[in-house]
């Protein structure tokens, strides 16, 4: 049984059924003119076979019949011209404006996917459920070919230029991507898969992606910048020397700090510990001269984050 090669895989995508419909449509109508032009064939092979008592006629020729048999077939091809292009217009090249951008990388033999904060993943491209993903997509040696057949997608990559296609996948589960281009040795083996799974799972992978990003793209004093930044120290602390609402960072780690604790002044050195306990405990000893009205960042900052912080403070000399 033909069903049984698998050759039309469940459709998992919003216009995969439109698709199919063209081909169908093709494929009925050759089917139906081949039968024609087959039964016929046999017939007239048979009915005009060579029988040698008979006397052959002359015949001139048809205007109608030939009007006829190029008419039709030229109308046809028309409706499946104009069909296609219905099709190829309306679905295929009408991504959604709110549609999720995804680059997409072909490398002989394999695919690269960057998702827009500028995670690399080889090979697997994970999207959520029921949202348009456009792939914009360039090839970085020959011309491969992105194939998806559940989706009923297929889409060229080409060296120096960028082309795109874009899908909604319907269905969570794990479809293949092919290279529907033979591209060298290993063309068969350029296998990737599409991982569709739902919005929450991919904010929360989404997510999950940054932390990691920032922890290994980052070097520590560029994260602890950043911290600085996102986590709101920079409303009241300067890095360039001026008083703000607290004392700057400008060559807070290794000076001497006058600070009050317990109504006592104290002087003391400015270290890692220091400033550890300021960030999680400000109020134990509170910097002469100001208010002690930092907030505590106990269980806010974790671990790296706080060491982080110290190594961007260590560099503000
Ligand atoms: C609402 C304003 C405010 C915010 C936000 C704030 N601080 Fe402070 N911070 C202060 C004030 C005021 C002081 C001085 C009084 C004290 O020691 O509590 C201070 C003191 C400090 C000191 C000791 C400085 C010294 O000169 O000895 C450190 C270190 C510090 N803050 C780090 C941070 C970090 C890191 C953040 C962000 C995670 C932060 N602060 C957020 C107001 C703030
Ligand atoms: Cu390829």
């Amino acid at each position: 049984m033909i069903w049984m090669l698998n050759l039309f895989p469940k459709i998992t995508s919003s216009y995969g059924k439109e698709v199919d419909n063209v081909f169908w449509f093709i494929f009925w109508i050759s089917l139906i003119f081949f039968l024609i032009v087959q039964v016929a064939m046999f017939y007239f092979i048979f009915k005009y076979r060579n029988r040698r008592e008979e006397e052959v006629s002359d015949i001139e020729g048809n205007n109608l019949l030939e009007i006829t048999w190029t008419v039709i077939p030229t109308i046809i091809l028309i409706v499946i011209f104009f069909y296609g292009v219905y099709v190829f217009d309306n679905f295929q090249r009408r991504p959604p404006a709110n549609a999720i951008e995804i680059k997409a990388y072909a490398y002989q033999w394999w695919w690269q996917f960057e998702y827009p904060n500028g995670y690399k993943i080889r090979d697997t491209l994970i999207v959520p459920v029921n949202k348009p993903i456009k792939l914009i997509m360039t090839s970085n040696d020959v011309i491969h070919s992105f194939y998806v057949r559940n989706f009923r997608i297929k889409e060229d990559l080409v060296p120096g230029r960028y082309t795109w296609t874009w899908f909604k996948a319907t269905e969570p589960g794990i479809y293949d991507i092919q290279c529907a281009e033979y591209c060298g040795t290993l063309h068969s083996k350029m296998i990737g898969y599409v991982k569709v799974i739902s919005l929450e799972e991919y904010n929360a992978w989404l997510a999950s992606l940054s932390k990691e990003m920032d922890l290994s793209a980052l070097s520590p004093v560029e994260r602890g910048a950043k911290i600085f930044q996102n986590k709101g120290c920079s409303a009241c602390h300067s890095v360039d020397g001026s008083r703000m609402v607290g004392p700057t960072f400008k060559g807070l780690y290794g000076r001497d700090a006058e600070v009050v604790v317990g109504g006592k002044e104290e002087r003391i050195k400015s270290d890692e510990n220091y400033i550890r306990e300021s960030i999680l405990n400000p109020n134990a000893k509170i910097v002469k001269g100001y208010p002690a009205i930092m907030p505590s960042y106990q269980g806010q900052l974790s671990e790296d984050e706080i060491l982080s912080l110290i190594e961007y403070i260590k560099t503000l000399k």
